[in-house]
């Protein structure tokens, strides 16, 4: 049996924790004030392993997998709510939800992408506002006879493009739904899967046709405060190994040039590369930037995110920038071997653990030891940290947000296990 600790010792085991980040400057009540605004963006389709809820038998294509068959995952929407109630009541802090157009509710009809429009996520909106998550979007080009060639945006058939372009459109118009209605703005994001398996001989034409297919769709203005596009490029997909058209390049130059967001998904890059060295980068160049915290595990697998060294990476890249307000902090991850319920917390949790980490950095005192060329004291300095007791802070904060302490949580998770997930079958 887990034994845990109780009130008192987590409130005298903060105030001794407090102290000892004073001695750095730092005053963990008011980092705890900055945590809760930090809303994170959970992802619809951990919950049901990408699959999504119209009447078809496509199956998940776009060179994406999920893979396991753990039991008990979301069949209908209902399911999913249920299911995000649960791991939202998991986390601390007010949270927002991405939506992808493969979970539209059509009422038993069939909907094409194309035809999609906000009505079909009434449910979503007022599930939402009731809860007060805002909601982001994202067009769904993939797991649809029209992908099946691999090609979407940069279909050399004008008829898919143009398909395609349609659903983008539509997707927009849902996005500014959401942000109007829910008083946040919607970021919708736009990921592709266009690519080649093999080497390809004319690399840049589909690259021309997919920046003609973003201009069409972004010559619609939508208001900001409504609505805000993102471009997501990647490296490679799973029978895409060769070509992507969407790359990083591709997307950072279309970014830059019109304006729009950008989304940088952790395993979207090369395994040495790192997203957390772009966000200073990008954030010279663009207004804002999506991120899609994932873990990839020799490649882009899209495991539940643990708290390692690129996950505070990451978030000590947005504290230290000062950027909270320009990264939306989405997750992107889809493990299906496990507990889905507890693969959204686990990854939630650690997501936020870890921008409390970056949160309690005595960030003036690290910058001035940097500028003074002491960078032996600046090591040892970032060593000493690391050994702070953090996690009395988050026991804390869990606590006073009326959220599990500790695993705890996973005590919750089996409950909600045996009361409701392993019931559906
Ligand atoms: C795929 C991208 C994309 C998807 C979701 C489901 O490699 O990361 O963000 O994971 O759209
Ligand atoms: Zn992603």
């Amino acid at each position: 049996m887990t034994k845990y600790p109780s009130e008192t010792q987590i409130r005298s085991a903060y105030r001794v924790a407090k102290e000892r980040y004073a001695l750095l400057g730092v005053d963990t009540d008011k980092v705890l004030k900055t945590l809760n605004t930090v809303s994170l963006s959970l992802h619809c389709w951990q919950g049901d392993d990408v699959g999504g809820f119209e009447k078809t038998d496509s199956g998940l294509s776009g060179g994406i997998a999920a893979t396991g068959n753990y039991p008990g995952k979301a069949r209908t929407p209902d399911e999913l709510r249920r299911d995000l109630d649960k791991v939202y009541s998991l986390i601390p802090g007010i949270h927002r939800l991405a939506l992808h157009a493969m979970y539209a509710e059509t009422n038993g009809h069939k909907v094409d992408r194309h035809e999609l429009r906000p009505e079909h996520f009434a449910n979503w909106v007022s599930w939402a506002a009731t809860n007060k998550h805002g909601l982001d979007f994202n067009p769904t080009l993939f797991s649809h006879p029209k992908a099946d060639s691999g090609f979407t945006l940069a279909h050399s058939d004008r008829a898919i493009r143009d398909f395609w372009i349609e659903h983008c459109l539509a997707a927009r118009q849902i996005g500014e739904f959401f942000g109007r209605e829910l008083g946040t703005p919607c970021v919708t994001n736009l990921w592709i899967p266009d690519g080649y398996k093999d080497t390809p001989v004319d690399r840049f034409t589909p690259r021309a046709l997919l920046k003609d297919a973003l201009d069409r769709i972004l010559a619609n203005p939508i208001e900001p405060r409504y609505n805000r596009d993102s471009l997501e490029g990647k490296l490679f997909g799973l029978g895409a190994e060769s070509y992507t058209v969407g790359s990083h390049e591709f997307y950072l130059g279309y970014a830059v040039a019109k304006q729009t967001l950008l989304t940088l998904d952790a395993g979207h890059f090369h395994p040495t590369e790192t997203i957390a060295d772009k966000i200073s980068a990008v954030l010279l160049y663009v207004p804002e930037i999506l991120l899609h915290v994932s873990r990839g595990v020799r490649w882009d697998s899209d495991h539940v995110v643990i708290y390692n060294d690129d996950l505070l990476a990451i978030a000590q890249e947005i504290v230290r920038g000062g950027f909270l307000d320009r990264v939306h902090i989405g997750l992107d991850y889809f493990d299906a071997s496990i507990n889905r319920v507890a693969a959204y917390a686990i990854g939630a949790r650690n997501t936020l653990r870890a921008m409390l980490t970056a949160l309690l950095e005595p960030i003036d005192l690290m910058k001035k030891v940097e500028l003074s060329g002491d960078y032996a004291q600046r090591l040892a300095l970032l060593e000493e940290i690391k050994g702070l007791p953090f996690g009395v802070i988050w026991d804390y904060h869990c606590l006073r947000q009326g959220v599990p302490v500790g695993l705890r949580f996973m005590d919750e998770v089996r409950i909600y296990e045996k009361r409701v997930l392993a019931k559906r079958v």
